[in-house]
């Protein structure tokens, strides 16, 4: 392991603009020269400004879907794959490797300058029959894995920055989890993964990722101790992911120096997988507190150097693997089920030192526009909303975007003031309570750079109104 010569996550952050540097944080001239900076309107940019990178969870099923795609390129410098590279996606069977959905990952961090972050190595979950019942013994289990980890490191060396070499190991209290693995191995298969996985990428960073590690307590004391014993042992291990699957008003107060005692390891550690849940439906009071709350967990990381990147475990409420296991619960994600921003989105922004320059941040106390903050500077897109028509129950509308840059398929979306829509041109165009959305018909889905594309309405309602915001593939344009 030769640790210098590693690449550092801040180099990935600001797109290979900073250096390591940052990481140390000591340096006023840097601070100054920060603070001087004009504000960042991205996550990954306002994140990359303070060293750090700012990551999402990546659907392989949704890279088709532009609005999602764009603002996971617009945002994140960091993507992990959310179940392309896990073991039962990766070789279902003995010797079978199927790469084509973390290749899928690389090439679209390579496309848009991304870091791509390996999930996840050796789990008891997601964790193909053939190997979790395949009644292997000791040394056959360990060739297994063996084979496993060096077949799929080996593949992205190069690629990927950092694996979860070792995933969800401990039980809540303290010992280890009797996986096949700790069963038929016994302790020693961590250190062995380590090992393997560092042989097949010598530049890859490797960590260890566990849940309810975020606080000082039974579980996390395991890890600190597994973790101490690792490193006396020379295990090469470089980072600790706290996935911070959090509850809304539980954010542990033991968050930050919990964090701080494995960097005084040596260690890296990484919020892996961020996400806040509500009992739904969520309130706007819920949201807002949710907003404190991301912002608190990005502070906590700022706070504490050799906190690399927080990463969100996926970008919309909409794909949140949240309701499907909590039922009842959701809303968790930092963008909502129309791929809006909410005001956590902006918090976060705000807490990596982003947002708006305009200096009013959350100035808006929620009053009646539902709760809209000033998202980032419009950029990218300039949309004019016409009225050509009105009479006493119905008016026509044409919508027209220029887009700064060229289009494969469109999404236009913007909160209708009054009525239903009736009818649609030059586009599908849906409605789902004032939220409308049109998409690209089949033949004007292709639009270069600087050009423009337009569709029309019918509604049922006369009313005059302000212009709405609209945006183009989920980012704010410029309205005339
Ligand atoms: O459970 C949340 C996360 C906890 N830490 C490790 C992460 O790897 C884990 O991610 C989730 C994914 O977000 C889900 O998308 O892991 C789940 C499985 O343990 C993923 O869910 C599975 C569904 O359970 C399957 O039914 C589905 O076929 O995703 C599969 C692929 O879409």
């Amino acid at each position: 392991m030769s640790s210098l010569m590693r690449r550092t996550a801040a180099a990935f952050a600001a797109g290979a603009l900073l250096t390591g540097a940052v990481l140390t944080g000591t340096a006023h001239a840097e601070q100054a020269e920060r603070d001087a900076a004009p504000l960042q309107s991205t996550l990954r940019d306002a994140a990359a400004a303070q060293g750090r990178f700012a990551g999402t969870a990546i659907n392989d099923g949704l890279l088709s879907n532009p609005t999602y795609t764009s603002i996971a390129s617009r945002e994140f410098s960091s993507v992990t794959a959310e179940n392309v590279m896990k073991w039962e996606t990766i070789q279902p069977s003995r010797g079978n490797f199927n790469f084509s959905g973390g290749d899928r990952l690389v090439d679209f961090a390579q496309q848009n300058n991304q870091q791509v972050y390996g999930h996840t190595l050796v789990w008891h979950s997601q964790l193909p029959s053939w190997v979790s019942n395949g009644g292997f013994n000791a040394e056959q289990l360990n060739a297994v894995m063996t084979e496993h980890i060096t077949e799929v490191v080996s593949h992205y060396a190069g690629d990927v920055a950092y694996w979860d070499v070792v995933n969800e190991a401990f039980n809540e209290d303290g010992t280890l989890r009797q996986s096949v693995f700790q069963q038929t191995l016994g302790q020693q298969y961590i250190a062995d993964a380590f090992r393997v996985a560092d042989a097949a990428d010598p530049d890859a960073k490797l960590c260890i990722n566990d849940y309810n590690i975020e606080a000082i307590n039974a579980k996390s004391d395991g890890l600190y101790q597994l973790v101490s014993s690792l490193l006396q042992q020379g295990v090469p291990i470089d980072c600790v992911g706290f996935q911070s699957h959090l509850i809304l008003d539980q954010i542990p107060g033991s968050f930050q120096s919990n964090l701080q005692r494995f960097v005084d390891l040596g260690l890296e550690v990484i919020i892996t997988e961020l996400d806040i849940r509500i009992p739904m439906p969520a309130d706007q009071a819920e949201l807002q507190r949710q907003a404190e709350q991301f912002a608190e967990v990005t502070e906590v990381c700022l706070a504490v150097d050799g906190c690399v990147g927080v990463t969100v475990w996926g970008i919309s409420d909409r794909d949140s693997w949240v309701p499907d296991v909590f039922p009842g619960e959701g809303a968790a994600c930092l963008y909502d089920d129309n791929y809006q921003a909410k005001p956590a989105y902006y918090a976060m922004l705000e807490a990596f030192g982003g947002g708006d320059d305009g200096g009013d941040d959350g100035g808006d106390d929620g009053g009646d526009d539902g709760g809209e903050e000033p998202g980032p500077e419009p950029e990218g897109c300039a949309a004019t909303y016409s009225v050509v028509n009105r009479w006493n129950q119905g008016s026509v509308v044409e919508v027209s975007v220029t887009t700064e840059q060229a289009l494969s398929g469109w999404t236009v979306e913007f909160s209708l003031p009054a009525g239903s829509v009736t009818s649609g041109w030059n586009a599908q165009v849906s409605q789902s309570g004032t939220q409308v959305t049109a998409t690209n018909a089949p033949y004007n889905g292709s639009v270069p750079a600087g050009g423009t594309l337009s569709f029309g309405f019918q509604t049922d309602s006369g009313a005059t109104y302000d212009t709405p915001q609209i945006t183009l593939n989920g980012a704010p344009c410029a309205t005339a």
